[in-house]
């Protein structure tokens, strides 16, 4: 076992060599790395795709909206986990899960103080759980792996949100099941608006200038399914595929209707890392982070955006102009055993490829003014804490010593504990304010995500945090070797029997147990 993920990660590293040309599909690299009888026939299968994938003939699916019915007790949402077939490759069926349809699920609309009532039945023929990503409610309602909603089941929390506007998710949380349920499709998009978003001038016109976009990446098998092999190597670096998915379309391209469109980027991978940035040169103009709007516009050339993290992107375009949102190669090589033999390719994040075409119409071009302040981001200030609390997160590597600390039962843990249901970790009592300092002890970047809370990222290595991340956040990106500090008001119960996770947002190294559980009394 040792010995063959040691073989698996230098083949690896020996097929990743930097490539030349411009845009080079990944399916087509996955070619070259194939030599196998097998790895040829799925290139066969995928040529035809990549080859119409690089037109962008594809139309952006956009995931309807979801509002909720009035009631007395509030407005009700009903979601159905279902299970059927998507076709993302033609004429392909792979079989897939969803909410009220086959893959993800619709976006659930609501506005800061509704009262909703979250109607989820479970039509599948397996357990599962859904947990709302960013929401500042009660442990009670959050979804995480202790509220199984078993087969036929219907799970009902209610709740009022009492957060700023912004693009949160929901997902399968299942204990040991999360990577696999949400690729097969359990997630989707939670949009919350306010009076004081709608009023910054940016589109919110869902669908037609306000544009979720999903990305995630996926690898097939021959007959069409989901390849989920679940590997070592999977286990290790997390699990990357091939061929990229936005909102469930394969390279697609967005018709741009007017001069400013606002995107909203949920990078929904198990655990892919994205660089993202426009391929004509122009800066990214980045308007949100997870959890709210940022203060003001920041431009960037690239945009970095882990497992869980969103990002709210404000394109200012031209009329019939084209071009393409690219990922490029993580500029953020690996830890100290990446910059030696591994050469940067420890993380799995370098290739470059194609998410999305924007193609504007001929709208008229008129001056739109961009704005230049958005809202004021709540922070908490590091003197008002009451402690700092040092999350250390460990990895067992089978092959190349052990990482971190060598008293971890899974292979993945914090703090040298892998994740049990059993265990609470700590307790934060109830409107304490705390700094949480997230270190990384491994050869991989991890998005650390807290469930129940906003946080605000005070510093990176000591470094004030990057300008994309001045919103409010509830996922950060701590790289090897690095020291994120965040800090946050603890609100919102939570009790023993329904306890908060904290958890790498890396689904299979969450999954091998690099999560927590704490309590707030
Ligand atoms: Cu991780």
């Amino acid at each position: 076992m040792d010995i063959g993920f040691t073989e698996e990660l230098i083949n690896r590293i020996s097929i990743l060599e930097p490539t030349s040309e411009r845009y080079m599909s990944i399916s087509r690299r996955q070619f070259v790395i194939g030599s196998t009888a097998t790895a040829v026939a799925l290139f066969n299968l995928r040529r035809s795709f990549a080859q119409q994938g690089e037109q962008f003939s594809n139309e952006l699916k956009i995931p309807p909206l979801l509002e909720g019915k009035p009631s007395v007790n509030g407005k009700i949402y009903e979601l159905t986990m279902q299970a059927g077939t998507s076709e993302f490759l033609p004429g392909i069926a792979t079989p897939t899960i969803g909410f009220n349809g086959s893959y993800l699920g619709p976006t659930i609309h609501g506005r800061a103080g509704d009262q909703l009532i979250l109607r989820v039945r479970n039509l599948l023929s397996e357990p599962a759980t859904v947990h709302w990503h960013g929401l500042r409610i009660p442990a009670r309602f959050d979804g995480g792996p202790h509220q199984l909603i078993e087969p036929g089941a219907v799970w009902e929390p209610s709740f009022r949100i009492n957060q700023k506007a912004s693009l949160c998710w929901y997902h399968s949380h299942t204990m040991g099941r999360t990577g696999e349920q949400v690729l097969r499709g359990l997630a989707g998009l939670f949009l919350i608006d306010d009076d004081e978003s709608g009023s910054v001038g940016l589109p919110t016109e869902y669908g037609v200038d306000d544009i979720p976009l999903v990305i995630q990446d996926r690898r097939f098998q021959r007959d069409g399914r989901f390849d989920y092999p679940m590997s070592m190597h999977d286990t290790m670096m997390g699990y990357k595929g091939d061929v990229i998915l936005v909102n469930g379309s394969v390279t697609p391209h967005f018709n741009i209707l007017r001069q400013l469109t606002r995107l909203r980027v949920l990078n929904g991978s198990n655990s892919r890392i994205y660089s993202i940035g426009r391929d004509d040169g122009a800066d990214l103009m980045i308007v949100g982070s997870d959890g709210s709007l940022l203060e003001r516009p920041v431009s960037q050339r690239q945009l970095r955006l882990g497992p869980g993290e969103r990002a709210e992107l404000l394109i200012d375009a031209k009329a019939n102009q084209s071009f393409r949102l690219m990922s490029y190669p993580d500029s953020v090589h690996a830890g100290p055993m990446g910059r030696g033999m591994m050469m940067g390719t420890m993380s799995d994040n370098s290739e470059t490829f194609p998410l999305l075409e924007l193609r504007a119409a001929n709208f008229e071009t008129i001056n739109v003014s961009i704005p230049t302040k958005l809202i004021q981001v709540p922070n908490w200030l590091p003197a008002k804490s009451t402690l700092t609390r040092t999350l250390t997160l460990d990895m067992a590597m089978m092959g190349m010593g052990m990482m971190g600390r060598s008293n971890l039962s899974g292979s993945m843990g914090i703090n040298g504990r892998s994740m049990s249901k059993e265990r609470i970790d700590f307790e934060v009592p109830a409107g304490s304010i705390e700094i949480w300092e997230i270190r990384n002890s491994t050869p991989l970047p991890h998005p650390f995500h807290i469930h129940g809370i906003q946080f605000r990222v005070l510093d990176r290595d000591g470094a004030p945090p990057l300008p994309q991340e001045g919103g409010l956040k509830d996922t950060v990106l701590v790289d090897s070797g690095s020291v994120v500090r965040v800090i946050t008001e603890f609100t919102r119960a939570a009790s023993a029997e329904y306890a908060y996770m904290y958890h790498c947002h890396n689904l299979e190294h969450e999954d091998a147990g690099m999560m927590g559980q704490f309590v707030v009394v």
